[in-house]
């Protein structure tokens, strides 16, 4: 088995957890956020500014590196983490929502997808097989089994037919990985916005033996009630023993919801993709750095942060260079805004073995929607 999970302590009010979760790379403490890096690297973030951060594992896409460079260059370079210079954990998602997200350019069969790519056109075919030897390939630690991600909103009829097929697809990628010794296969809840696929969906993914289950099909547009309502059902159809994961959420109010729900991993492009536009977040809410009003605000991002970035810049100064596409602006918001959620997720596994998780959720909460 590559990965172990290992409970540690459970809230005695919500259904939060803490946890470590072993793989062949190292010793994650969970509940975590990934950083996405999925071009193989979390853009404007090097090796040493992640380790600077405590990043513990980040997550990185099979459709993209299959596209450029391709899997075999990545295999030749032995593998993605020596190809990037990353040598702590790593996840790859399987292309199902990447593939999903391209309309037009995409027709789903039983036997897999045939999909246009995004860079110049070309025509492509990803079944739950191809993608299990791409990502065996690439050498993630935790490599996500081949679904289909719906649109929101989806018909029952259309969310059925479409959950089935990705539950056929997920006992086609079990069958096809062929290295369980170092990368441990993830299986992928879908189901929509409906509680009895959900139930389905969990029993039958539950059923094909995974160590590891990802809620996927939930932030997909729908209000975030409805993500919390869905969520309250299905976690708990996850036994206790099995690593948990919320596919592509990464708001600070989102990941104190989920981990109170009982999710123990995240990923999202939302810190990263924020930040480059000049958007940076703290426990009190956005800031939109590059506003007018903070032309003279010679504070930091946010007071009492004791990252890099805000012990040694400006709201002034970080404004002036994202006004100027100055490439060292997207990198430093960048910074903060990593260093901001991995540090919520650090507390909020402080507080769940301390036994306050309940408490801190509250304040959190409060603060975030000032
Ligand atoms: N499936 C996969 N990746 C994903 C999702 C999914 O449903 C989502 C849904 N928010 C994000 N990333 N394979
Ligand atoms: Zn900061």
């Amino acid at each position: 088995m590559a990965i172990k999970y290992e409970l540690l302590k459970e809230c005695p009010d919500t259904n939060a957890r803490a946890g470590l979760l072993h793989t062949p790379h190292g010793t994650i403490e969970t509940p975590i956020f990934m950083p996405v890096g999925t071009l193989a690297t979390v853009k404007t973030m090097d090796p040493r500014d992640l380790e600077e951060i405590n990043a513990q594992i980040i997550l990185s896409n099979t459709y993209h590196l299959y596209l450029r460079p391709g899997h075999e260059i990545v295999k030749q370079a032995g593998g993605l983490h020596r190809f990037m210079n990353w040598n702590r954990p790593i996840l790859t998602d399987s292309g199902g929502f990447q593939v999903f997200s391209l309309g037009d350019l995409r027709k789903i069969t039983e036997e897999g997808v045939t999909f246009r790519s995004h860079i110049d056109g070309s025509k492509h075919f990803f079944s739950p097989e191809s993608v299990m030897d791409i990502e065996n390939a690439l050498g993630a630690d935790i490599i996500m089994a081949f679904d289909e991600c719906i649109p929101y909103p989806a018909t029952f009829d259309y969310a059925k037919d479409s959950v089935e097929r990705t539950t056929r697809w997920a006992r086609r990628c079990k069958e096809a990985h062929k290295n369980i010794e170092n990368q441990a296969l993830f299986g992928i809840i879908q189901g929509g916005m409906y509680n009895d696929l959900r139930t389905r969906s969990a029993e039958d993914i539950l059923d094909i033996d995974f160590p590891g289950i990802a809620v996927g099909g939930l932030s997909v547009g729908e209000p975030k009630e409805e993500m919390y309502r869905v969520l309250e059902h299905t976690v708990p159809l996850i036994p206790k023993n099995k690593p948990r994961y919320l596919m592509g959420v990464g708001s600070a109010d989102a990941l104190l919801e989920g981990v109170g729900r009982g999710i123990d991993m995240f990923d999202c492009v939302l810190p990263t993709r924020i930040a480059r536009n000049g958007t940076a977040m703290t426990a009190t809410g956005r800031v939109v750095i590059r506003n007018a009003s903070y032309a003279k605000d010679f504070s930091p991002i946010e007071d009492g942060c004791q990252c890099y970035v805000c012990r040694n810049y400006t709201r002034a100064y970080l404004r002036h260079l994202i006004k100027c596409n100055e490439i060292l602006g997207f990198k430093l918001i960048t910074y903060h805004n990593l260093y901001y959620l991995l540090s919520l997720m650090k507390d909020m596994r402080s507080a769940i073995l301390e036994g306050n998780f309940l408490h801190f959720y509250k304040s959190a909460i409060d603060k975030i929607k000032l």
